[in-house]
């Protein structure tokens, strides 16, 4: 049978990827043709570890191959961006694009799995907008058990930095449209899924992905919110969450500059567009969340300040700043959507100083920043700045001696020094 993956970016490839390992034919398409023509070298636009093996291995034994236009398949992956726009509508043109650009090669039997994290109802919808391409086929919501075509919901989860790990070993919520579409989705990722599928049905599996990440944002708020009141009251709050997680039945997440990458930030707000009247908390988690970048930032300014009060023969000219961190997590170079990097930009857009920017798992920073920028290792970054803003928690920041930063004044969003 054959698999067709629509949609090859960080979710996409690596489900492509895996399949392909598995033996089965996979035909993947993305309406980016470089990104086609790269994959079809054998190599990967996207960072990931180890995935660059794999799809190099699959594209040369023939069992993965990319295009731009749909194909004939037994089964179709939909995992293409559901951003919001607006004010936090949830934005599903490319999931109605995918699902109009595979709607003329779909036949009797074939399956459609949506994978992309999506607003309840979306799955349905998706399943409309084909039956409207496909008047000749029949869909789950006319026809039942009967349709021609099964459809169903099945959310990736998968941690950025170990998705191909997690692919494998994660259960998935599976939810079909009718009991037999979750059997078919089943089976499909029993391919290679030794985690439990477990079945349920579409809206619930929608439901389940949003909840998920919105449990984790609304910890991290939590942590987050603590760490402020902490700085009011003088209280070391990486000392107070490590005595309060003593308590058998508290867990608290680590406070941090904000919370970045594509998901956590996002989904969250799919919930409060579609209940606006009672996800109250969820709401106000991702307020504070979204609020921590700016206290940072002022945090960075009472730290110039106070270096020159310390010298008053220096102007905010002769300060430099070192911040330490650009990735939107520890030990990642995914720069997306990261909060640590939203911070360094915004020190470098006010500080008349100079900025030094630390990442020691990229190269080169994006041609944007380059301007406002100097991107410099560790050591020359404490020897020339007065002021340190540890952003991530990455390896090598963790390893630096105290008595390397007796000298400067830190701000230490992750609590690696002063934890
Ligand atoms: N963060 C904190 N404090 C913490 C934990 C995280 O500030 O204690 C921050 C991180 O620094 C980062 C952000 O939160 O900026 C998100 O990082 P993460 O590691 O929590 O999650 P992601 O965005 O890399 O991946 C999440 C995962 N969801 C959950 O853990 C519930 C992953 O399983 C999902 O597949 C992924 O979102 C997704 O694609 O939805």
């Amino acid at each position: 049978d054959s698999v067709s993956i629509i949609g090859l970016g960080y979710i996409g490839l690596p489900t492509a990827a895996v399949f392909a390992s598995f033996k089965k034919k996979v035909i993947g398409v993305d309406i980016s043709q470089t990104t086609v023509d790269t994959i079809n070298r054998g190599e990967i636009h996207i960072i990931e570890p180890d995935l660059d093996m794999v799809v190099q291995a699959a594209v040369s034994q023939g069992y993965l191959r990319a295009t731009t236009q749909p194909e004939a398949a037994d089964a179709f992956l939909i995992a293409v961006p559901t951003p919001f726009k607006g004010d936090h509508e949830p934005d599903l043109s490319y999931i109605k694009s995918a699902s109009k650009a595979i709607a003329p090669v779909l036949k009797r039997g074939d399956l459609v799995i949506l994978e992309s994290t999506s607003p309840v109802g979306a799955t349905e919808q998706m399943s409309a907008w084909m039956a409207e391409a496909r008047p000749d086929l029949t869909f789950p919501q006319s026809h039942g058990e009967a349709s021609d075509i099964r459809v169903a919901h099945c959310p990736e989860r998968v941690l950025p930095g170990h998705v191909l790990r997690e692919l494998v070993q994660n259960d998935r919520v599976i939810g079909g449209m009718t009991p037999a579409c979750s059997q078919a989705a089943a089976t499909l990722y029993r391919t290679f899924v030794e985690g439990e599928c477990v079945i349920t049905d579409a809206r619930t599996a929608e439901m389940c992905k949003l909840t998920e990440n919105s449990f984790r944002d609304v910890n991290i708020a939590f942590a987050n919110e603590l760490s402020m009141i902490c700085d009011k009251q003088n209280v070391n709050v990486w000392e107070l969450i490590r005595l309060a997680n003593r308590h058998p039945r508290v867990s608290i997440l680590q406070p941090g500059p904000g919370v970045g990458g594509h998901c956590i930030a996002v989904d969250p707000w799919f919930i409060v567009s579609q209940s606006p009247e009672q996800a109250r908390l969820i709401r106000s988690a991702r307020e504070v969340n979204d609020s921590k970048p700016e206290w940072v930032m002022q945090k960075a300014k009472i730290a110039v300040a106070d270096f020159l009060q310390r010298y008053p023969d220096k102007t905010a000219r002769d300060v430099t700043i070192a911040c330490l961190g650009l990735a939107f997590k520890p030990d990642i170079d995914d720069l997306r959507e990261s909060p640590a990097l939203s911070i360094t930009r915004s020190i470098a857009a006010s500080h008349p100083g100079t900025v030094l920017a630390v990442e020691p798992n990229i190269t080169a920073l994006p041609a944007k920043l380059a301007d406002t920028l100097q991107l410099t290792d560790v050591n020359d970054a404490l020897l020339r700045a007065q002021i340190v803003i540890l952003l991530v928690d990455h390896k090598t920041f963790k390893a630096i001696p105290a008595s390397r930063l007796s000298e400067h004044l830190v701000v230490d969003t992750r609590g690696i020094w002063q934890g």
